[in-house]
Formats: C-alpha cells, sequence, structure tokens
C-alpha cells in the first residue's frame, strides 16, 4: 500500500467495553517532553502511564530517521538538566548531533531512570473524553484498552502530526513513496535510484544534502526555496567536552532568559545605527558561527523592520548565489517572495552545492505544480518524471495536528477538534479553556520549536505542569482549568506581539499556511522565551489567577 502515513486515529469510545484502568496522570508521547514528564511525575510518587504510537522512545528522534536528519540546535544545550549524573556521564560527539546520537540518548535516558517500564508502546490514542462525574479523563487506544486519571498531559509534540500533499495516483505508482516522518526503522535502500524528493524546508534540506551523492538520479521538486544558513559543525574530543561541561551551571540558567532558550541572545548594537561596513562584517561574524544564531541570535528588528529584513535578505540571497554555478538555477534557490527569518530557517551543509552536480536536478513546481503519480513517477504539467522512490518531505500539521488527530472531548463534551478547527486558542500554550486538567506541552501559543530551543522549552513546560499537579494535590483540589477572560487575554497578548512582526505576513507552518483551512496564527509566541517564562511564573505565583480551581 503507497500510504506512508496512517492518520486514520481519529475515533471515538464507541468499541471501546473495556473498563478503564486507573492511573493519576496519563501522558502522551516517550520523547523528550514525555519522557521528562514521566520522571517528574513519577518523582512525585504518582501513578503514571505514557502512551506512545512508536515502538521505543525518542519522538521526533524515533521517527525522523530519514538521510541526514540531524538537530538544529547544539548539543550542549540540546539536553536534559535535571541530572548532575546524566550532564557529567553522558559525551556528546557532534556539536549539531545526527539523529542516531540523539535517538541514543533519549535510550540511555530512558534506561538510567529506568522509565519503559511505564510507556506503553505501540499505542495510539483514538480518543480522550472528561468525565465531570469524577473529574477524570477516560482515555482511549487503538489497542482497545482505556484509561482513566485526573490528569491528562499530552506530549505528543509540536511537528509530529505528518502531512502528505494530497497527490492523486498515489495507488498508481509502480515505485515506493515514503514520508521523512515516516522512514522505516531498517531504512530504505536509495543507492543507484532515480530518487524524487518533495519539499524543501528544513527537512527536504536535509535529505537532498546527503543523499545527492548516493543515489543515481535526483529530482528536487521545490515549490518555495528557503534562506538555509551554513552548518558549522564540529566532532567534540574529550578536552572540547570538558570545557563545555565547565559551562553547563550557567547555560542551565541562561538558556531561560534569552529569546528563542538558546546560549546567545540578539546583538547589543542596533542595525540601522551602525554604518554599511559594520553592518557587513557583524553579519559576517554571526554568519560564521553556523547556527542559527544568524536569525534568532542576530538582529531584533529582523523581524519587525521591513528595512532592516530586506537588506539582511539580502545578505543572505548573495551567499547562496555565490555557492551555484548555474544562474537560472541560483535564482530559482534564492527566496524572494519573503523576508529572511519570516518563516523558519534551516541549517545546510553543501546543500546548495548539489545543485552543481550532474545527476541533479532542480524541477520548479511554484508555477506548474505537481499533478500528480503515474504508473512510473511524477507528472508536472505535461512531462512525466520516471522515479523509483518518492520521498515527501511535506511537513506537519503544526502546533494543533497531534492533539487535533486525537479526538479530545472536554466539559460538556465540547471537542478540541472542532475548537482548534475554527480558532486556535489556548492558554500559555499549556492549557485550554474548557478542557480541565488537560496540559498540552509544546501546544501552540507557546514559543515551542519555532522561536524556542525545543529542550529548552520542553522542560521549563514540563517544570510548570509538574508544578501544577503539585499544588492542586497539595492544595486540596481536583481540578484546573483557564477562565474564559485569562484565555483571551494571552491570546490577545500573543497576536498583539505577532502582529508587531513580519511573520504573519510569510506563509508557511509557522502561520499554519501550509494545512488548507487551518485558521491563520502565528502557531508559537514570538514574545522571547525569557518574558514567556516570566508570564508562566506569574501565574504560578499569584496561585493561579484567572483559573478556575475547584
Ligand atoms: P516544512 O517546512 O513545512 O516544508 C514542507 C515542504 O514541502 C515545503 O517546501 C513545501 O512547499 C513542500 N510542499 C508541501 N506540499 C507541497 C506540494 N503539494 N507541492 C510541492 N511542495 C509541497 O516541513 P519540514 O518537514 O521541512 O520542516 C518542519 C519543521 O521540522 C522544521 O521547520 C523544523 O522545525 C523541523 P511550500 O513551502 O509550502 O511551498
Amino acid at each position: 500500500m503507497n500510504d506512508p502515513i496512517d492518520t486514520n486515529n481519529a475515533g471515538n469510545r464507541a468499541g471501546s467495553t473495556a473498563s478503564p484502568i486507573d492511573y493519576d496522570a496519563i501522558i502522551v508521547g516517550a520523547g523528550i517532553a514525555g519522557l521528562y514528564q514521566l520522571y517528574r511525575l513519577r518523582e512525585m510518587g504518582l501513578k503514571v502511564r505514557a502512551l506512545d504510537a512508536g515502538s521505543a522512545v525518542g519522538g521526533t528522534w524515533y521517527w525522523n530517521r530519514y538521510p541526514g536528519a540531524r538537530v538544529d540546535s547544539q548539543s550542549y544545550i540540546y539536553q536534559y538538566w535535571f541530572s548532575d549524573e546524566l550532564l557529567e556521564e553522558w559525551d556528546w560527539n557532534e556539536r549539531f548531533p545526527a539523529q542516531p546520537e540523539t535517538e541514543r540518548y533519549l535510550n540511555h535516558v530512558a534506561d538510567k531512570f529506568d522509565l519503559r517500564k511505564d510507556i506503553q508502546f505501540n499505542t495510539t490514542v483514538t480518543s480522550a473524553h472528561w468525565d465531570a462525574a469524577h473529574s477524570r479523563w477516560i482515555i482511549d487506544t487503538d489497542r482497545g484498552d482505556s484509561f482513566a486519571a485526573p490528569y491528562f498531559v499530552s506530549c505528543a509534540g509540536m511537528l509530529s502530526a505528518p502531512v502528505a500533499a494530497p497527490f492523486p495516483g498515489r495507488e498508481t505508482f509502480k515505485g515506493k513513496i515514503v514520508h521523512t516522518a515516516r522512514w522505516p526503522r531498517d531504512g530504505v535502500d536509495l543507492h543507484g535510484k532515480r530518487v524524487g524528493v518533495i519539499g524543501t524546508g528544513a527537512t527536504g534540506i536535509q535529505v537532498i544534502q546527503t543523499i545527492a551523492a548516493q543515489v543515481g538520479e535526483l529530482k528536487v521538486f521545490q515549490r518555495t526555496p528557503q534562506y538555509a544558513v551554513a552548518m558549522r559543525n564540529e566532532t567534540y574530543d574529550d578536552d572540547a567536552r570538558k570545557a563545555w561541561r565547565a559551562q553547563y551551571p550557567a547555560l542551565r540558567e541562561s538558556v531561560h532568559h534569552t529569546f528563542a532558550g538558546f546560549d546567545y541572545d540578539f546583538e547589543t548594537d542596533k542595525f540601522l545605527d551602525l554604518s554599511p561596513a559594520e553592518r557587513k562584517a557583524t553579519l559576517e561574524r554571526i554568519w560564521a558561527d553556523g547556527s542559527l544564531s544568524f536569525w534568532v541570535g542576530g538582529f531584533a528588528e529582523l523581524f519587525a523592520d521591513e528595512t532592516v529584513n530586506a537588506e539582511i535578505s539580502e545578505f543572505v540571497r548573495a551567499k547562496i548565489r555565490a555557492r551555484i554555478k548555474d544562474p537560472v538555477v541560483a535564482e530559482k534557490l534564492v527566496p524572494k517572495s519573503f523576508g529572511f527569518g519570516t518563516a523558519r530557517v534551516p541549517l545546510e551543509t553543501g546543500y546548495y552545492d548539489v545543485y552543481n552536480r550532474d545527476n541533479v536536478e532542480l524541477v520548479d513546481v511554484s508555477e506548474i505544480p505537481i499533478e500528480g503519480f503515474t504508473e512510473n513517477g511524477l507528472l508536472v504539467g505535461d512531462r512525466e518524471y520516471p522515479l523509483d522512490v518518492v520521498i515527501l518531505a511535506t511537513g506537519f500539521d503544526a502546533g494543533t495536528g497531534a492533539l487535533s488527530r486525537m479526538d479530545v472531548h472536554g466539559r460538556d463534551g465540547r471537542s478540541l477538534t472542532e475548537l482548534w478547527r475554527k480558532d486556535i486558542r489556548s492558554t500559555l500554550g499549556l492549557q485550554v479553556h474548557g478542557f480541565p486538567n488537560l496540559f498540552t506541552v509544546a501546544g501552540p501559543l507557546a514559543p515551542s520549536t519555532a522561536f524556542c530551543n525545543m529542550a529548552t522549552c520542553l522542560q521549563q513546560q514540563v517544570d510548570w505542569v509538574t508544578d501544577c499537579i503539585t499544588y492542586l494535590r497539595e492544595q486540596g483540589f481536583k481540578t484546573i482549568e483557564p477562565s474564559a477572560e485569562k484565555e483571551a487575554w494571552w491570546v490577545q497578548h500573543h497576536d498583539d506581539t505577532a502582529n508587531a512582526t513580519l511573520m504573519m505576513t510569510t506563509n508557511s507552518w509557522y502561520t499554519g499556511a501550509n494545512i488548507e483551512g487551518k485558521p491563520r496564527r502565528l502557531l508559537s509566541y514570538i514574545g522571547g522565551v525569557g518574558n514567556y517564562r516570566k508570564y508562566c511564573d506569574e501565574a504560578q505565583a499569584s496561585h493561579y489567577e484567572g483559573y478556575a480551581v475547584t
């Protein structure tokens, strides 16, 4: 069956006749957030079960095992901070670790803290219902089992619900179709094959630069080019690791106060106060770091000032053009329809050089779209591209997708899927009005993923959820739910912050524009990780003012 993604997991309670097994908390997801949430709640003495659709831990780093998958946050900050022993014993080998290293790390954590015994794998949540009479969630799964728990914590991820563009003819195609986020564990043999990649976001770029030299022919189907920044990766020896370890105590603190949860923050100089020569020199200096600092650690005005954005965009365009021999191809690879940094900035290693290879062809599908699959390959206009393998790097239903596919029903039976279909709302990205005791780690309208080193934000959010549950239990409360007013305040603040930037002008998953009919809203909070944390801390310091705590 040529269906690379099974999204048929929305369900209802019909069919589940099992009487639910009682827990104190059910967690969905065994990735970075889920593992830590399990650890924290178990430390509190709670009876917890984590459910994961995968067959092993890792979340993003379990599913995204496509060639070239790599973290683009630095390893020394993309890690857990809760255990000094773990920090001491785990050796990072690269500045930007590839998927296998990150997956190994998460497996090591699961082993070290004996987390697996409380994780049920190969299990997809098909529905979750709030049972008001008993102040608990009833959670049903595709395995036919059912759980009851007062607290339901989704750690299901911001970018975990893959989308495959609905190209017709998939079933007629004789070759193989694979989505990057559902890459088979035993791999896909691409050697010498005719391979097509659809999508040139952060994922497509990693795949393309990795497989170009292995495959026979590579056709890249590009609709929108991106501004990719050259990654400067490095391997670490014991001396380098020792030097980073010495900085861990300071990093553990500082990442929570920067704009994007990294160890760097914006330049203190204002871009327009600098002379042209100084601007160029500063941009070159930050570029040389080879990280996302060129974006979320460069000039803050990039996000709001069109003049600044235009100049920095031109700087990056020149970097791209300089890499490609054929000027016609170069112009196709240079983004012009949006400004640098108003969509996710990918990091690349050798990506642009790929287009100087004889076996690679860039197929521009911006004007003539992909029509669909044929028996032999893909059809674009009247040209058929014969292919053995088609790789879909077509992205995710970000932010809301994972929870929407779970079919969650809150107070009075209201549906989260329906709510978010009309209007994507949350309180601090952590809870939703109408859904008591539901916690949404990496939910929409928090800084997660889009404007945050994921490890920083996930840990901060898990800590917040843990503190909240601790408070409820210590004070003898059963439920917590943000009021409609509290939620309206956060959504308004979120929107005001977003609307003061250029982000809303660009179509990408950041604004939900990659999913037809999805309400347009910046999915992640752009007010800064430091500010976000203050709002979260204030909610707790005020004993949840604006929340119904009963
Ligand atoms: P993205 O960034 O959403 O990229 C998806 C890509 O797929 C993008 O280039 C899309 O073009 C392309 N796409 C989607 N549908 C089509 C059709 N129908 N035809 C042609 N091209 C299509 O997903 P990624 O997986 O790369 O990255 C997601 C995040 O994961 C990333 O930002 C990191 O945070 C990690 P479009 O731009 O829509 O024209």
